[in-house]
């Protein structure tokens, strides 16, 4: 056997890897409560893929409601839509939830809950397809805005 054929089981699974279809999601975390009964909020990074898809809904087993929110800055002040028809991805594009715009409210979360814990996420798309992954539990943020929500 020559040296060659011994590299070309890594080749055929980098060819596999490839051709899987992108997560829809990626990238999620929970930025936990200040306090307990406050909300907490959920950050992550969305896909089109190949075709476009739009989110319709977030859940969570650790929250007892959530709500879809963008905030938006209108002459200096902190404004709070909530996301009522959904967010569109374009094909092979990419829609961030992150601080200070959109997010996921997290309500009625489960108490004990602590930075490094995985907190499940479950996303509804329009056309039926849905998403559960596991987000990182973050400690909640000194200077984050949404402690005022
Ligand atoms: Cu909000």
């Amino acid at each position: 056997m020559s040296p060659k054929v011994s590299f070309l089981p890594v080749l055929l699974v980098l060819a596999a890897c490839s051709q899987q279809p992108a997560a829809p999601v990626t990238d999620a975390v929970v930025r936990l409560p200040a306090a307990t009964g406050r909300p907490g909020a959920a950050y992550f990074t969305l896909h089109g893929g190949e075709t476009g898809r739009t989110l319709v809904s977030v859940s969570s087993p650790s929250a007892g409601r959530t709500e879809m929110h963008d905030m938006t800055m209108s002459d200096g002040m902190m404004t709070m839509t909530p996301l009522t028809n959904g967010v569109a991805i374009p094909a092979k594009g990419q829609v961030r939830f992150e601080s200070g715009g959109k997010h996921v409210m997290l309500f009625d979360m489960k108490s004990g809950l602590k930075s490094g814990d995985a907190v499940q996420l479950r996303f509804t798309f329009s056309n039926g397809e849905t998403a559960a992954i596991d987000a990182k539990a973050e400690a909640p943020g000194g200077g984050d805005m949404h402690g005022g929500h």
